[in-house]
């Protein structure tokens, strides 16, 4: 067997297609299979050597594979699969729901503690990149404010969230930032801003037939943490005008930390991202952490970890005496 780390993916949707990708442009790094809730037959990777395996037969990968990717979504993928994974591999995953992160830490770190594995959770951009980026901005500069602005894009979660809502069939969802918010910012007021001053968001729903279009829309709008805090608009479209006008899933944002440092000299701290494919990207991240949950393991830090907790040079496929 070759010297690469192994990994294997669950779940082939946008994220795992982006991580089959992410992980062949790596020379460290080795694909030995998909898992799957639907017919593995039904799959078709283009990979020759990689397999399709049912979900339900992941265990028999435990000897072979050192990191799953788990590529689900946060809204019921992952609360249950990351701690059902977690007691048999070292795992990566992005769950993203902000607010219920720390009960989601909990219950996966009761069980990698327990089994001796590694599970990094909540990577991606946000949760993952940006905080990291907001964490070290206001460490460095205590006296400022800090700010995160998203889009205007194609937000993985929150379309994921719609696509859950009874009687939607497809659909997307657009967060769009107030350029009026990130000037002020950027100007140094520090300003308050709520949250939905700071953000709208767009759905664009395909509904499915004879579906009550208003108990969907009302359901989106009341929808908590994802919709409930923010001016939300719906729109109904059909599934060509879907597949024609939003299937590339650009993204991106900001994380600004505007702050004083001596008598009143302005310090902008600024991290920015400009992606085609959100996706992809996300995938991308989650790939390089695999690497740190491989070598983290390896070195018996059990349990459940975030992105604060991983220390940069393991994610790097150079070794530390090189990266010095
Ligand atoms: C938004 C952001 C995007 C975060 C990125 C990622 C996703 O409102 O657009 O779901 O695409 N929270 N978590």
């Amino acid at each position: 067997m070759s010297n690469k780390i192994q990994l294997g993916i669950v779940g082939y949707g946008n994220l795992g297609k982006g991580a089959v990708k992410a992980i062949k442009a790596t020379e460290d790094l080795e694909l030995v299979a998909v898992f799957t809730r639907r017919d593995p037959k039904a799959l078709n990777l283009g990979e020759p050597g990689v397999k399709t395996v049912h979900i339900d037969n992941a265990s028999d990968y435990q000897d072979t594979i050192d990191v799953m990717l788990l590529c689900g979504g946060s809204a019921t993928d992952l609360p249950e699969q990351t701690p059902h994974f977690a007691s048999m591999f070292n795992t990566v995953d992005s769950y993203d729901t902000h607010a219920k992160i720390p009960e989601f830490y909990q219950s996966v770190n009761d069980v990698a503690a327990k089994h001796h594995t590694t599970a990094i959770i909540s990577t991606g951009w946000d949760p993952g990149l940006f905080s990291l980026n907001r964490v070290m901005a206001e460490a460095i500069l205590p006296n400022g404010g800090n700010y995160s602005f998203w889009g205007k894009g194609l937000s993985q979660g929150h379309s994921d969230a719609v696509r859950r809502v009874e009687g939607v069939k497809n659909g997307v969802q657009y967060t769009i930032p107030s350029e009026d918010a990130i000037e002020k910012v950027r100007s140094g007021i520090n300003p308050e801003l709520t949250t939905s001053e700071k953000h709208r968001r767009v759905c664009y729903i395909v509904p499915e037939e004879g579906a009550n279009k208003a108990a969907i829309e009302n359901e989106i709008k009341t929808m908590p943490n994802y919709f409930a805090d923010y001016d939300t608009e719906v729109n109904f479209i059909s599934e060509e005008e879907l597949a024609r006008d939003h299937s590339k899933a650009p993204h991106g944002g900001f994380v600004i930390q505007s702050g004083n440092t001596g008598e009143d000299n302005n310090q902008l701290y600024e991290f920015s991202l400009k992606l085609d494919s959100n996706p992809e990207f996300t995938s991308s991240v989650l790939v390089a952490y695999a690497r740190a949950a491989y070598r983290m393991n390896q070195e018996k830090q059990f349990g459940a970890k975030t992105v604060y907790d991983v220390a940069p040079a393991y994610i790097s496929p150079r070794s530390a005496m090189e990266l010095r």
